[in-house]
């Protein structure tokens, strides 16, 4: 609002008091009015408030107001703060002294002295970080998606019509599409090619990054030995859910991103296969226990964004300053509580929950305790957003084996294992009920592929089993519970008592 707008207007203010006080009837509206007129005309020219002015309260309004622009003084009352944020006038804010900020290490400085003091992942610093970039495109496509009308089924760009269901069954969302693509290329760009292969809840199939970054084997295979080499001399595998409980989106709940990165075996081979079928992968890299993973992370889009990241020596949390679009690192060494008080599982389901799973919810609930402490229940129905809860606050999140999902809902691979490994690393417990979440090995294929089978094919019948033995144990489920360890030890016992070899 310029200066003249508001001369203008608090003049034409004290008009209509003026001429109210020359038609009112009684001598109080009379003094009640004349001091209103009084105050506005005076408020301008004199500043008095400005000496209640320092630096640090609403600093940055005075600053900017340096004397001249009184905003603030519109209304002739000495403004707190607070007043003048609730004019909206947040970017002042910034100019409050930012010293905190200036205090936090950026993610980037965080992995390269990681990355560098562990050199089993020394190559991995620039693929984490094209990672967290794909999770700020992805937090701005999130926040995007009812304005830019980012909703509803894929479609399919060949036939123009809606997409095919994914390999879970569910018809895949344009948002599903769009966060796939940003995570396959963050993992197969980044500049140092460290992952050779990536596995994603949104492909049927592992792919390798030739074929992700649409390397054509057919044109340079012969001539570029070189770009071949460079695609799959990668030493790492990647597994990711690019948009986790994407059903809460269309009511702006929280959701996420999980992903968890895979040494590859030794011996398992890579760029020969490359030569004749580029967009499949040996699955060694990736059927692995989850002990095997060397990094595992997820990003919470919600009130704030925050990327949660494991290099295999301690949990780290890093907010995402949405000024500057960089990930800070606000939540060094987290640690969950050894006990905690909050549940998080989806009771709609209790029913057919196991019998051990059962008594361990009735247990709590008619105890009112749980590890001590008054039990409270928590359950957004995004698997990030309500562990990322439990990691805080201490407590349990569980999706057990129920009628319809005898294995549970969560995928072992991309969701659960990653979850477990970061869970662990804070001094949490991740468990199926009867052991381990990170001990369980995914079905392996009835039959290995072999140097042999590149080039001739395996006939339909050999690849349709070896594919169908790669998607049931990329896309495997699992029981899962993760949280503090005292919860989780209290939940196994439940198994163990009243479980399958109970008693
Ligand atoms: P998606 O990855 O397909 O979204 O499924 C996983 C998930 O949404 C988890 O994030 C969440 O914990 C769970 O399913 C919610 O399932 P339900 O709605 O059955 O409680």
């Amino acid at each position: 609002m310029t200066r003249a707008t508001v001369k203008r207007r608090r003049g034409l203010l004290a008009l209509s008091l003026f001429l109210a006080l020359a038609a009112s009837s009684t001598p109080w509206s009379a003094v009640l009015l004349s001091v209103g007129a009084l105050q506005i005309m005076t408020s301008s020219s004199s500043h008095p408030s400005l000496r209640t002015c320092s630096p640090t309260v609403g600093g940055s309004r005075f600053r900017r107001c340096g004397h001249g622009d009184d905003d603030i003084f519109v209304l002739g009352l000495k403004a707190s703060s607070s007043t003048a944020l609730r004019l909206g006038d947040e970017p002042q804010l910034q100019g409050q002294p930012n010293m905190k900020k200036k205090d936090l290490r950026t993610l980037q400085r965080f992995l390269e002295v990681e990355c560098w003091k562990l050199p089993q992942i020394r190559s991995l610093d620039r693929t984490l970080l094209a990672v967290s970039d794909a999770c700020k495109q992805i937090n701005r496509i999130v926040q995007r998606a009812q304005t830019d009308d980012l909703y509803g089924a894929a479609i399919d760009p060949k036939t123009g019509l809606e997409a095919e269901l994914n390999v879970q069954g569910e018809a895949q969302q344009q948002l599903d599409v769009l966060c796939n693509t940003l995570m396959l290329r963050a993992f197969c760009g980044a500049s140092n090619d460290a992952v050779c292969a990536v596995a994603s809840e949104e492909e049927p199939l592992p792919r390798s990054c030739a074929d992700v970054m649409g390397y054509d084997v057919s044109t340079n295979s012969l001539v570029g030995g070189d770009l071949v080499k460079t695609f799959n001399s990668g030493e790492y595998v990647a597994v990711f859910d690019p948009i986790d409980g994407s059903k809460n989106i269309d009511s702006s709940l929280p959701v996420g991103t999980v992903f968890g990165i895979y040494r590859r075996p030794e011996g398992s081979y890579s760029s020969a296969l490359v030569r004749e079928k580029s967009d499949s992968y040996d699955l060694d890299g990736f059927l692995q226990r989850g002990t095997k993973m060397v990094a595992a992370g997820y990003c919470l889009y919600s009130a704030t964004t925050v990327l949660v990241l494991t290099l295999g020596s301690g949990v780290h949390g890093f907010t995402l300053d949405p000024d500057r679009q960089i990930f800070l690192q606000t939540h060094p060494n987290m640690r969950i509580p050894d006990v905690g008080s909050l549940y998080s599982f989806n009771e709609a389901n209790s029913r057919d929950y196991s019998e051990p799973v059962q008594k361990f919810l009735k247990n709590m609930k008619e105890t009112g305790k749980m590890g001590g402490k008054k039990v409270t229940s928590r359950y957004v129905g995004a698997l990030v957003a309500d562990v990322h809860n439990v990691l805080i606050n201490g407590g349990i999140y569980g999706y057990p084996a129920t009628r319809d999902n005898p294995n549970g809902k969560l995928r072992l691979l991309y969701e659960s294992a990653p979850m477990a490994m970061i869970m662990e690393q804070a001094g949490g417990a991740g468990s199926t009920g009867y052991g381990r979440i990170l001990d369980v090995l995914p079905p392996q294929p009835r039959r290995r592929r072999n140097r042999q089978d590149d080039g001739a094919s395996g006939g339909s019948n050999e690849d349709a089993d070896w594919n169908e033995d790669a998607g049931k144990g990329i896309h495997v489920r699992v029981p899962t519970f993760l949280g503090s360890v005292e919860n989780v030890f209290e939940l196994d016992q439940f198994h163990k008592y009243y479980g399958e070899s109970g008693g």
